[in-house]
């Protein structure tokens, strides 16, 4: 744990007391602050109590004492419209951070050369993947590295700070909307693409979060930078030209002049100006696809950032395990393989999954993004058909109307169980059947990895339907 000593003997209320804020809670209350815990689920006022949390209802406390408020990423802060408790904050002139905010100013309070480094990896898609692969290279490597942030452990959950350890964080545009104080050694920002746009109030809300990871940096410190779509081509080229740290540019699509390529599955690192070969990714069995080479290549470039040398990196390339919920494989039934990629929660997640294969029978659906499915539709004669659920379930139907064949599931476990028999009767090569919602979970699970958890079990729990002995 990460001790929070900046709120010593003073009152600090923390809303929200699931991974974000129970971590937050616990870290304030080691470091000597009163915390004020609240939760508007009960469940998880228990769980927080139970952890040694002591509650108060922070809706009807005095906020004339409170020196901050910690705010979990998920509690909504200005839009579609602030929380109640947003407001209340607001009104009485109480500072709202969050945990991202706590972290980096207990970092800022050790002495320079006591701090530890951060690499911070934000994006629309592959910033788990990201993270976990610079994690992955650097523990290989010996570095004592602490993963954490968006990928799931909050990041007050991490070990003590220490001068030599590298701290590689998730960062999600929630929580860059929480954080002012956080300096990047090094700050990858994969892609963008429209998402989380109610949240953000639309695309300039949204880019201007993920933005908030360059904020604080200096010459010595390095910004990764994608080139492949049009937002983060005009951030690499605007931060090149007047933002104080170094640029890396990578890109899966160009061959740069300068930066680091990784185009047809070939990495290069032309960080000088002087092209390099580094090494095939199709060594690289857990970064196949397009996307996974522009993960790669924003791996790559962080790592020499920190000084590694490009054979280590290649070596922590070729080792890298993946990434669960992310395009993996759950298990093969009766010559059908089944892969849950239930972190596609939105159309271009998705996307990356449908190219991989053919022969799809396609889970799809849940809370559907503005732009729904039909960017998709090159996509779909991979698909032999759609099992959809959720909310999204009718929308997505008439997307697909006259194009692929579609059946209205409800839930997933209908899904699975229909997606199998078909699968299992068609007699096509290689059948898939790939979970790919193209759409948030929050209307049947918790989240997606809830979503994907079910989805594993579901495929364990199936048998194969022996086959009919032949005439
Ligand atoms: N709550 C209230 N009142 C409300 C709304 C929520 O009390 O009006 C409470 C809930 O009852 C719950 C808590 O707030 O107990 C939930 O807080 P949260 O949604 O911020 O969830 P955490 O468990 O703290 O998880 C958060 C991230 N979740 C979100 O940003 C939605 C996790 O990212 C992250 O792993 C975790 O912190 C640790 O850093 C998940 C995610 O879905 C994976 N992220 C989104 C994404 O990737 O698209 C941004």
């Amino acid at each position: 744990m990460i001790r929070i000593t900046e709120y010593a003997g003073r009152d600090v209320a923390v809303y929200g007391l699931g991974r974000t804020g129970l971590s937050a809670a616990l870290a304030l209350k080691a470091g000597g602050a009163r915390v004020h815990a609240w939760d508007d689920n009960e469940e998880m006022r228990a769980r927080a109590e139970a952890a040694g949390i002591a509650l108060s209802d922070i809706n009807k406390r005095d906020w004339q004492t409170f020196a901050a408020l910690v705010l979990s990423p998920g509690i909504p802060y200005k839009f579609p419209q602030p929380h109640r408790i947003v407001r209340m904050a607001e009104m009485t002139g109480v500072p709202v951070i969050g945990d991202m905010e706590l972290f980096a100013r207990a970092v800022l309070a050790l002495p320079e050369r006591g701090r530890p480094k951060i690499i911070g990896i934000t994006g629309t898609n592959g910033k788990s993947t990201t993270t976990m692969l610079i994690g992955h290279i650097l523990k290989e490597a010996g570095r004592d590295v602490r993963v954490g942030g968006n990928i799931g452990t909050g990041v007050l959950d991490l070990a003590a700070l220490h001068s030599n350890a590298v701290y590689v964080l998730e960062l999600s545009s929630y929580q860059l909307d929480l954080v002012k104080s956080l300096r990047c050694n090094v700050s990858v920002m994969l892609n963008l693409s429209p998402d989380h746009l109610d949240r953000h109030g639309g695309m300039e809300g949204y880019q201007a979060a993920k933005m908030r990871i360059f904020q604080n940096q200096t010459p010595q410190d390095v910004a990764v930078v994608g080139f492949d779509d049009i937002y983060t081509q005009s951030i690499a080229i605007g931060l090149s030209a007047s933002g104080p740290q170094q640029v890396t540019q990578i890109s899966s699509t160009y061959t740069l002049g300068k930066g680091v390529s990784a185009v047809d599955g070939c990495l290069y690192d032309n960080l000088n100006g002087k092209a390099q070969f580094i090494g095939k990714l199709e060594d690289c069995p857990a970064l196949q696809g397009r996307h996974n080479f522009q993960n790669a290549a924003a791996a790559y470039a962080a790592c020499r950032a920190l000084g590694l040398d490009p054979g280590v990196i290649m070596a922590g390339l070729k080792t890298f395990p993946g990434l669960a919920h992310r395009m993996e494989t759950v298990g093969v039934l009766g010559g059908v393989r089944f892969v849950n990629d239930s972190k596609a929660t939105n159309a271009q997640a998705a996307e990356q999954a449908l190219r991989s294969f053919r022969n799809i029978y396609w889970i799809a659906g849940g809370v559907a993004k503005a732009e729904g499915i039909a960017p998709l539709a090159p996509l779909f004669p991979h698909v032999t058909k759609a099992y959809l659920i959720g909310q999204a379930e009718e929308a997505f139907s008439a997307a697909l109307q006259g194009k692929v064949p579609a059946q209205v599931c409800g839930t997933l476990e209908r899904a699975v169980e229909m997606a199998f028999r078909d699968a299992q009767s068609a007699g096509d090569a290689a059948p898939v059947v790939l979970l790919s919602p193209a759409c948030a979970s929050f209307d049947q699970f918790k989240d997606y990895e809830h979503r994907g958890d079910v989805f594993r079990n579901l495929v364990k729990s199936l048998t194969p339907t022996p086959m009919k002995a032949s005439a």
